[in-house]
């Protein structure tokens, strides 16, 4: 492997701004640590568990789209104390093997960071170029060891991992040993074993395992070479479930040792032949270097933020936490993928076990319209993809057209579980997945967002126009008409997860006009431009040009719950005579409110667990003047416990665009603060908080930023609060790159032509 530029690898970026460090270490905040710092390029996201394991360490590696089901889940997961357990077994990401764990030795001591003293730990993600640097020194028998080490997911051919080790006896000379492992002894949460069929094999110039999971025969291949620079020989062993490279040397005081490790991952989603491709890939790889490796993926990176940073004058911190959301946010899906899409904790935990939830299209997913376009696409069509078993499910339930999971994997399958038994043993229904409908109009808003904002007219026609149709057909055939001649649905759950079995949620119902809209629109507009195209999509999904009356009466006779004279929209129909709660009086709490009044009571009053109506005005909100936004604002805010994740950003965006810079600065740290304030516990344990960091996102762009999407051009209104000075970005729109430049009141676009 190549090493002359060897001394580049550990030169970080200068800018703290640019980097996220951790000092020390403290087991408890271990886990949201590990998930915070996680390497995430797409393809796989690896926790930054420390290598060699701690007893608070919770190493996992999650490729994109790998999902498994194992029959015996549930009674594993059921044998584990303290478990909330679902009763079937639900397809969760599957946690692959470990490829970055190590063994060091210094004489038959461990040099682990719970043997011996840890006299100091660093560890910086580097967001600029996608790496995780590690620097630590152990004390041990009066023996001082410095190590460093250094970890990324290739950027550039993300079926690339590296790993590089350098350790240096700091005031002694003796044996060191060290073991390369790539471990796949590994389980999900609740020791659920999804991995089986375990094969290894060395080849010349590496080594190979191959496993799959037990119920989908998912193949995962890993092919791994390794080398310590200066040692004379290694040793291969493998353990039927690990390979491991170990070398026995005799170390000089304060000479280094390095170690290069390079792991390539396929799976038989990627490639009908994953070990060959694994082997291949490693061999293009070690010929090329682990620096040569860093080079390329860090240009990918500089190519991705080239079209994503958003810079915050002024406030070190706030552009510390915004580049961490959009590192994360980059990370968590794959352009060249049309059949994964990102869970509600990306590739960083196991909480929601990898599940796709709304909160890909309405939070994530204008991050990438905006800013990677291919991205945004790819993501669509993975709900193209899964269009037939949202067509079942709306069968299933006694409708029309395509109704989206509320959860989804990689089928398109609803997998929210019915049910899950909590620690004390009670059982609690989850009726999202049955009543939660409105994910069939956020998959519509994001279909039609893309297509404004890229024109990728290919699009729309292949998938696209196919699947607005389809979500219209749902929304026809859901709505009901009421004795007073109007339209209502009835009988969901909005945003605002605390009200079930709601009738007219004002969300649900507006969403739901507006798909019918659009999906009228596009049959005009394919009947006028694409005749041909229009006949074919009509016979194969049988669509008759009588149904087209029925989405108009739809449309037009759906109640959207509007006060002209208060000018609010009530949440849903009898919301107004709900028990008001103070919310204020419950300040400061760090419980949520299901916990602090039971769920029968908190389900009776006012309190709202994340924007809804709020949310609702964010989206199709721009025909209606300040006063409706302001009245619903002032109105929804302070019933709102934020008791989602999903729920500050949006409020930033919303205070933001008012004018109310003291609040939305607080909500937006708020949002921030979601996955980086570890003294609030774990938060951030099950993995980051995708939506928050979409949201994030979309605060700074659409709220602080003022950024209106109008019918060819975009329109700024900035509200960038005094501190910040000033408030940059790029803008992808329709084949052009916009650079926004804020402050205060007033934007400067480049080129003026595209935006004002
Ligand atoms: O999709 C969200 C939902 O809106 C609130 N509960 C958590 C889900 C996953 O993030």
């Amino acid at each position: 492997m190549a090493t002359h530029t060897e001394r580049d690898l550990w030169a970080l970026t200068d800018d703290p701004r640019w980097r996220m460090t951790i000092e020390g270490w403290n087991p408890q905040q271990e886990p949201g640590i590990e998930a915070v710092l996680a390497l995430v390029n797409g393809y796989q996201g690896t926790r930054a568990a420390v290598e060699e394991g701690s007893t608070a360490s919770t190493p996992a590696t999650f490729i994109n789209g790998v999902f498994d089901a194992s029959t015996k889940q549930a009674a594993q997961a059921a044998a584990t104390p303290d478990y909330a357990v679902i009763a079937a077994p639900t397809p969760e990401l599957v946690v692959a093997p470990n490829w970055s764990r190590l063994r060091i030795m210094a004489g038959d001591k461990p040099l682990a960071i719970e043997s011996g003293e840890l006299l100091e730990q660093r560890r910086t993600l580097d967001f600029r170029r996608g790496v995780l640097l590690r620097e630590w020194r152990i004390g041990q028998d009066g023996r001082t060891t410095r190590l460093r080490s250094l970890r990324f997911a290739s950027l550039h051919e993300r079926h690339v991992l590296c790993q590089v080790l350098e350790i240096t006896p700091e005031d002694w000379s003796g044996t060191i040993t060290l073991e390369a492992i790539v471990d796949g002894a590994v389980t999900n949460e609740g020791s659920v074993q999804h991995l089986v069929s375990y094969q290894s094999s060395a080849f010349d110039g590496g080594m190979l395992l191959s496993t799959a999971t037990s119920e989908k025969q998912t193949r995962l291949c890993f092919a791994t070479a390794a080398e310590l620079h200066g040692a004379a020989s290694s040793a291969d062993q493998d353990t039927g479930q690990a390979l491991i490279k170990r070398w026995q040397v005799e170390a000089r005081q304060g000479q280094p040792l390095t170690m290069h490790k390079i792991v390539t991952v396929f799976t038989s989603r990627d490639d009908p032949n994953p070990a060959d491709r694994a082997v291949e890939r490693l061999n293009e790889a070690v010929a090329l270097g682990i620096p040569a490796l860093l080079e390329r993926s860090a240009s990918a990176w500089a190519e991705r933020w080239s079209t994503a940073d958003v810079e915050i004058g002024g406030d070190e911190q706030m552009q510390r936490q915004t580049r961490f959301a959009l590192y994360h946010l980059i990370g968590s899906a794959n352009p060249d993928d049309e059949y994964a899409s990102p869970g509600a904790r990306s590739l960083t935990g196991e909480r929601y076990k990898g599940h796709v939830f709304w909160d890909t299209e309405i939070f994530v997913f204008p991050f990438f319209v905006y800013t990677h376009p291919p991205t945004a696409r790819a993501l669509l069509m993975y709900r193209y993809h899964t269009l037939p078993a949202a067509r079942d499910k709306a069968r299933a339930h006694g409708y029309r057209g395509a109704l989206y999971a509320w959860e989804s994997t990689d089928s398109g399958v609803d997998v929210t579980p019915p049910f899950v038994y909590n620690a004390a043993g009670e059982r609690l229904e989850i009726l999202t997945g049955l009543q939660e409908h409105h994910i069939s109009a956020d998959i519509a808003y994001a279909v039609w967002q893309y297509w404004h904002a890229t024109q990728d007219e290919q699009f729309l026609l292949s998938a696209g126009a196919e699947m607005l149709l389809e979500m219209a057909r749902f929304w026809a055939s859901r709505a009901e008409r009421g004795e007073d001649d109007r339209y209502h649905i009835r009988k969901v759950i909005g945003p605002d997860e605390f009200h079930e079995h709601a009738d007219d949620s004002a969300y649900t119902n507006r969403m739901a006009q507006w798909v019918l809209r659009r999906g009228l629109e596009v049959v005009d507009w394919l009947k006028a431009q694409h005749a041909a195209r229009w006949q074919d999509l009509a016979a194969s999904i049988g669509f008759d040009d009588g149904e087209l009356a029925t989405w108009h009466e739809v449309a037009d006779g759906l109640v959207d719950n509007f006060d002209p004279q208060t000018g609010l929209f009530e949440q849903h129909r009898g919301y107004y005579d709900l028990e008001q709660v103070d919310l204020q009086s419950f300040e400061p709490r760090n419980k949520t409110m299901d916990v602090l009044l039971g769920w029968n009571r908190l389900t009776r009053t006012q309190i709202i667990k994340q924007a809804d109506v709020v949310m609702l005005l964010f989206l199709l909100g721009d025909r209606y003047p300040r006063e409706i936004h302001e009245a619903n604002f002032r109105f929804y805010e302070p019933r709102t416990s934020h008791d989602s994740s999903l729920s500050p950003s949006f409020h930033a965006l919303a205070a933001a665009r008012l004018g109310e810079l003291e609040l939305a600065r607080r909500y937006f740290a708020q949002a921030a603060s979601i996955d980086l304030d570890f003294t609030k516990g774990v938060t951030a344990a099950g993995g980051v908080h995708s939506a928050a960091l979409g949201g994030m996102w979309q605060a700074l762009v659409f709220g602080f930023g003022g950024m209106f999407v109008e019918a060819d051009r975009l329109r700024f209104e900035p509200h960038v609060p005094q501190e910040w000075s000033t408030l940059r970005f790029p803008i992808q729109w329709r084949g052009s790159t916009l650079h926004v430049s804020a402050s205060g009141a007033t934007a400067e676009v480049m080129p003026p032509s595209l935006g004002f």
